[in-house]
């Protein structure tokens, strides 16, 4: 192991008071057949349960978190009352849905914010439909908890027998998150057994390299009290009850400040169908799951035998309370859980290369992923010692480079990342294909709102520029980052 969290407060847990449903029923025939899905969400303090005096001043959603759990049937309109009480200003952001740019959400851009007291209608068609999610875009707040799974209901898709919610989350401490944003952490990195610290599986000559290497503080590593499935640690998280010869589809969100999160089931490989809630050209079955910050997947298995089994979120050290949830079937309620095993080495994960079958550039062609009237090469940089900047073309937001368009142009947009860290880049307002990785094209692009783009390496995407016009904000996930600095935005112009 590289690096290791000094994790100090493993007992740090949620009760059954702070969670979110996690089974879904059916949607009542009633629900589906309105036009309308009226919500409200109002924002206020919360106070975890077993978390007093720890240095955590926590935010909900209708007091949980994650936030109540919004579901609308495709083709309906969604009207959310946002009552802001927050303490501060705040907005609500919908992450993967392509809306008017003025539901967006993302202050002093798009609106601006909603003061501390006051409220705001977000009014739009949720589309696409999918596993989208919603948070808070103003400073800290979506780490304090302000932050919820959306699922806009396909009516073209099958249902799965038991369909499962699942948002991991990380409770930071406030001062480690601040000093990570000051660029001044202590913390050190979380990195499952078996991989390496850019998520690749270690490499013996890696290992040898590990071993030469001291365990160090990141700068802008972030230490947490707590990692939770939907509201709790296991074994306080609810189980999940299965009967044998049920399809079971799992919707995995993770909703973390800054970690990525690898997830397995123990005793089954999991069919991954969709990729931040679009369906992929072809579904991949895998042993584990990666998932970067405001990733989602969806996973299917089948229960083809009794028993009782761990879904986990890997950590680099096992602590008491694990980011997990049992799934088992009811005559296994006395059985100990089959647990995935403890390293991720040998293990097949979900790659954006395995789903999208990634193969060599072809020699000597001008456009590998054709015509495109707008091109941008974005350079991600910064994380230096001492600096807390994260930066694209060497620039922090708002002086970093825009990326102007026109409606129906062909964009194409390659990131460069010489930096450390992969970077969970995000587009608001759009879904775009990514048909790039670490200089792989894909055969099969995937459809995506967020990409890890790799350590030391190279990602593309491409879209048709046809949402609402507006201002598209375009920026790393890591609240870290994304705070000090990396962001920029896609602006529709003019066509002239
Ligand atoms: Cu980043």
């Amino acid at each position: 192991m590289m690096r290791r969290r000094d994790f100090l407060q493993t007992s740090l847990t949620f009760g059954a008071a702070a969670m979110s449903w996690m089974v879904l029923p059916p949607m009542s025939a009633r629900a589906a057949d309105s036009d309308l899905v009226e919500v409200t969400l109002e924002a206020r303090p919360y106070r975890y349960p077993h978390i007093t005096g720890a240095n955590f001043n926590g935010l909900a959603f209708n007091g949980r978190v994650p936030g109540p759990l919004l579901r609308v049937r495709y083709g309906q309109t969604f009207r959310a009352r946002f009552l802001n009480h927050s303490g501060g200003p705040s907005t609500i952001h919908w992450h993967g849905m392509i809306l008017p740019n003025d539901m967006d959400g993302v202050p002093y851009v798009t609106q601006p914010p909603v003061p501390n007291g006051g409220e705001f209608i977000y009014t739009y068609k949720p589309d696409p439909p999918g596993f989208r999610w919603y948070h808070s875009h103003v400073g800290d707040q979506d780490a304090r908890g302000l932050f919820g799974a959306f699922i806009v209901e396909d009516p073209r898709e099958p249902r799965a027998d038991v369909e499962v919610v699942l948002v991991l989350h990380d409770i930071p401490d406030m001062h480690s998150l601040w000093a990570a944003i000051d660029g001044k952490s202590d913390a050190l990195m979380n990195v499952p057994p078996g991989l390496n610290m850019n998520g690749m599986h270690a490499m013996p000559a890696m290992r040898g390299m590990a071993k030469r290497m001291k365990p160090m503080p990141m700068s802008d590593e972030v230490k947490y009290l707590s990692h939770c499935v939907s509201g709790a640690a296991y074994p306080h998280t609810r189980p999940i009850i299965v009967k044998v010869g049920q399809t079971v589809r799992l919707r995995i969100l993770n909703a973390s400040p800054t970690l990525t999160h690898y997830v397995r089931l123990a005793g089954h490989k999991l069919r991954v169908t969709h990729s931040d809630g679009n369906l992929l050209p072809r579904a991949v079955t895998v042993d584990a799951l990666r998932i970067g910050v405001a990733e989602r997947y969806d996973a299917w298995f089948e229960v083809t035998r009794p028993g009782a089994w761990l879904l986990e979120s890997l950590m680099g050290e096992v602590h008491d309370h694990r980011q997990a949830v049992l799934i088992r079937t009811a005559d296994a309620a006395n059985h100990p859980p089959e647990v995935p095993p403890p390293s991720l080495a040998g293990a097949q994960l979900f790659t954006y290369l395995l789903a999208g079958q990634g193969e060599p550039m072809p020699s000597g062609v001008h456009d590998p992923f054709g015509p495109a009237n707008v091109r941008k090469t974005l350079l991600l940089g910064g994380g230096k010692p001492g600096d807390p900047h994260w930066t694209i073309d060497g620039k922090i937001w708002p002086h970093t480079p825009k990326i102007d368009v026109r409606r129906d142009d062909y964009v194409q947009i390659h990131f460069k990342n010489p930096t450390d860290m992969d970077h969970p880049m995000h587009l608001h307002g759009h879904v775009f294909e990514l048909v790039e990785v670490s200089g792989q094209r894909l055969k099969y692009p995937l459809p995506k709102d967020t990409t890890l783009v790799p350590a030391g390496s190279t990602a593309t995407w491409r879209f048709l520029a046809n949402s609402p016009p507006g201002r598209w904000v375009l920026h790393c996930h890591n609240l870290v980052h994304l705070m000090d600095g990396m962001m920029t935005e896609v602006d529709y112009v003019q066509r002239t």
